[in-house]
């Protein structure tokens, strides 16, 4: 089970974009990213739909042993050729759709699918400038890079209700990722897991992520733009020693 192995920490998630190339060029890339020793694909973006998702997995799946998650937009995403999905509490999204209006038409799909569910609190940290994809597609209570004690918070109200993980996420292709104190300060309080993603492009970041405390890291662009990079911080993830 993924969240077993969560728990225990260090693991590189690979996030495809299906939106990004075509699925067989996806099965492709999820290939190469097993060959490189990551633990999971992640299948998801902010664009896509049921069928784009399915047909990905497919592909992935004939080309890759790993478990595939699925990592949501919306309901429509949901797809029985999947091992998993982030069931996802938009945490800091004050649209009802993204906390809760898409989960009440998801939880019944995962149920009759057969889809294996990480119950997650997700949160967009807000690094960048220029808003991120997410951020333009939701209304935040917004978490600035500095505003760590309201991370704090939210991560401990996710442990209190039962979540699985957090997920604190700067967007895709973040000027900056989550920064390493505001996860040293979530693990002192938290004991939930903590996948940290958006921005992550060296080998040095992704190693201090999970020295500060995090469980897993995700990249999604590099795997799009310079997949061989993934290897250094795969490798750079497994060779980290959280405190
Ligand atoms: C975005 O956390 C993911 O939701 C991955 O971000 O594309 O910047 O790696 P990147």
């Amino acid at each position: 089970m993924i969240q077993e192995r969560l728990i225990n920490g260090r693991l590189h998630f690979s996030l495809i974009d299906p939106d990004k190339q075509s699925a067989q060029e996806a099965g492709k890339m999820a290939y190469l990213c097993e060959k490189y020793g990551t633990d999971a694909i992640m299948v998801g973006g902010s664009t896509v739909d049921g069928k784009m998702v399915y047909d990905t997995i497919k592909e992935i799946k004939k080309n890759c042993s790993l478990p595939t998650i699925i990592f949501p937009n919306s309901a429509d995403a949901l797809v029985e050729n999947a091992d998993y999905v982030l069931f996802m509490e938009f945490m800091n999204s004050l649209k009802y759709e993204h906390t809760r209006g898409e989960q009440l038409k998801g939880g019944i799909l995962v149920k009759k699918l057969g889809i294996k569910p990480i119950a997650t609190g997700y949160m967009v940290i807000s690094t960048s400038k220029i808003p991120t994809t997410v951020e333009q597609k939701t209304v935040l209570d917004r978490i600035g890079e500095d505003d760590i004690e309201k991370a704090v918070r939210y991560c401990a109200y996710a442990e209190c209700i039962g979540m699985d993980c957090v997920y604190l996420d700067a967007g895709s292709n973040a000027e900056k990722p989550v920064p390493d104190k505001m996860i040293r300060e979530i693990r002192k309080i938290v004991d939930l897991p903590i996948i940290v993603g958006g921005g992550i492009k060296t080998p040095e970041e992704a190693k201090r992520k999970i020295e500060a405390g995090a469980n897993a890291i995700v990249t999604g662009s590099l795997v799009e733009e310079e997949i061989e990079k993934i290897r250094s911080i795969i490798e750079a993830i497994k060779s980290a020693s959280p405190s």
